[in-house]
């Protein structure tokens, strides 16, 4: 694909002036529960705060604005806002505490937040930690709104002619393991991930109506609910919290087109699923986690839909992996992106023969430039992305996921993929969602340890821990079946819908030292 883009872009500009320029400002653009924006109406409220952040603020080219917010209308025009007039956004999921978001106004040396009123009390004890913030407008309420400043503000505003290669967004990794990284890219990286990954292999069109419940601080969100459909001129159905029930409601009464979400919600959904539910919907698109070959039957099965997995990053912005419709083998990620190049590679760093398991590299128009953190020598290797994952690429060039390269089980010198014991146990019909870990044990170094949420009508009993034991047994080789079983409620999982490996390791080691100090007692 042509992924070249003149010296001077402004993605706002490409994805949203265009469509007012050719006409099509009346096409729907952002629909929520409460408002819907046609594509000119968003663009004057863009200007509007545009107009507000460099007459009235004092941001300049280059400068950087926390937002603050749920999916809503109001995040989207505010981030926009920020691109077209050359500010650096960085987005921070609504969910995070102070503490959490003290860090990227630290790192990211952020002085300006413009945030939902809602989330009014986590932003203000933030400040105080972080002093560098200077300044923050609320929106939604209270004295002295962003609303009431627009108000006095234009709607037409001059877009900064910035470079292709300006910094537009600094994204934060969930930080699941260490502190949060900050990921920066470009006006073009925002244009490539639309022109490889939406044109090539989800292939939206003008009539789209988009869906999903990633954040859209979320690379994930942000690409899938708002980028790619602008790139189209489609409309998107924004959700200020979308777990699967509420996500398939919307599904249904938005006759919504195109989903995006991850794994376990498209799991979920099976189980809630009536007639006629999905019938809007002619894509999906799951990320975020490994898409367990059990969760793809499940769907297709229940809606006829092939499932698009994808593998994505914060450091690539998105997804770089994944296969057209006609393309997928279920079970494994698919093939590279057009535009992107990806090869396993060994401990040495050369690129291992199919069948061989070793870990993802990968190279395109969009790559890993954290900001000031010495972890990026260890990211990007002689221009290739080396991610955290472990993948095994087949004879015909799919790549089939292992597991991430330090959630590795190892018992007894065997090497566990616990993704793998997690997919056995997904077809045993009592599994509604599942966690395996190691957990420490003296003799054998680590053991497979399954941590299981039932579906309803099955109660945990030790029996029904034997029969799954057996059962994982006869899906894969016998000795990574799970030797210890714990029937949970819930499963720890993030805002971005990864289960929390390492909070499930420690529950194992507390646990696993815990049954130490009872056999001793
Ligand atoms: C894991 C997957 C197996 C993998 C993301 C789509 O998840 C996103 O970004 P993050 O920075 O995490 C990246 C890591 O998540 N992962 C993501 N997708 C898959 N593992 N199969 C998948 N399909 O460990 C990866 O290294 O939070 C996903 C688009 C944009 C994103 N930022």
């Amino acid at each position: 694909p042509e992924l070249q883009y003149p010296e001077r872009l402004n993605c706002a500009v490409e994805l949203l002036d265009k469509w007012v320029d050719e006409g099509k400002g009346d096409r729907t653009c952002l629909i929520s529960p409460t408002e819907t924006l046609t594509y000119a109406e968003l663009q004057a409220r863009v200007n509007r705060i545009a107009n507000v952040l460099t007459r009235r603020l004092g941001m300049v080219p280059g400068g950087r604005v926390l937002l603050r917010s749920a999916n809503t209308p109001m995040m989207v025009a505010a981030y926009f806002a920020v691109l077209k007039a050359g500010g650096v956004v960085v987005a921070t999921m609504p969910l995070l505490r102070a503490k959490e978001l003290a860090y990227p106004i630290q790192k990211a040396k952020i002085d300006l937040a413009l945030c939902d009123v809602r989330l009014a009390e986590e932003m203000e004890k933030a400040k105080t930690q972080a002093p560098e913030l200077q300044r923050i407008v609320y929106w939604g309420g209270g004295d002295d709104t962003l609303e009431a400043m627009m108000a006095d503000e234009p709607d037409t505003f001059e877009a900064c002619d910035t470079a292709s290669d300006d910094v537009c967004l600094i994204g934060f990794t969930s930080g699941t393991t260490g502190v949060p990284k900050g990921t920066m890219h470009f006006h073009r990286d925002m244009m490539a991930i639309c022109d490889a990954y939406a044109m090539n292999v989800l292939r939206p069109i003008e009539s789209d109506r988009f869906i999903g419940s990633p954040p859209l601080a979320f690379t994930f969100g942000l690409g899938g609910l708002v980028l790619f459909p602008m790139r189209v001129g489609a409309s998107t159905v924004l959700l200020e919290a979308a777990p699967p029930d509420k996500l398939l409601a919307a599904i249904r009464e938005f006759k919504a087109t195109v989903s995006f979400t991850a794994p376990t919600a498209y799991r979920a959904m099976v189980d809630m699923l009536q007639p006629g539910d999905v019938d809007s919907l002619r894509k999906c698109v799951s990320a975020g986690e490994a898409l367990p070959k059990a969760t793809w039957d499940a769907w297709h099965e229940a809606t006829g839909m092939t499932l698009l997995d994808g593998i994505g990053a914060t450091e690539l912005l998105h997804i770089f992996i994944g296969s057209p419709e006609e393309e997928v083998r279920p079970g494994a990620t698919g093939k590279p992106v057009p535009g992107y190049e990806a090869k396993v590679i060994g401990d040495d760093g050369n690129t291992l023969p199919a069948g061989q398991i070793g870990r993802l590299a990968v190279r395109g128009p969009t790559g890993c430039r954290y900001i000031a953190d010495e972890r990026q020598t260890d990211y990007v290797v002689d221009g290739w992305n080396v991610t955290g994952d472990t993948y095994l690429m087949d004879e015909d060039g799919y790549f089939w996921y292992q597991a991430r390269s330090d959630d590795m089980i190892v018992s007894s010198g065997y090497n566990i993929a616990g993704p793998e014991v997690e997919g056995a146990l997904l077809t045993h019909p009592a599994v509604a969602f599942c966690g395996v870990v190691g957990s420490p044990d003296r003799e054998r170094g680590q053991i497979v340890k399954a941590y299981i949420q039932l579906k309803d009508g099955y109660t945990g009993s030790p029996e029904l821990a034997v029969e799954l034991q057996t059962h994982v047994k006869n899906e894969v080789a016998p000795y990574k079946y799970p030797r210890a079983i714990a029937f949970v409620d819930a499963l720890p999982r993030t805002e971005t819908g990864k289960l929390k490996r390492v909070t499930l390791r420690e529950i194992a080691r507390a646990e696993a030292a815990e049954s130490v100090s009872q056999s001793k007692a």
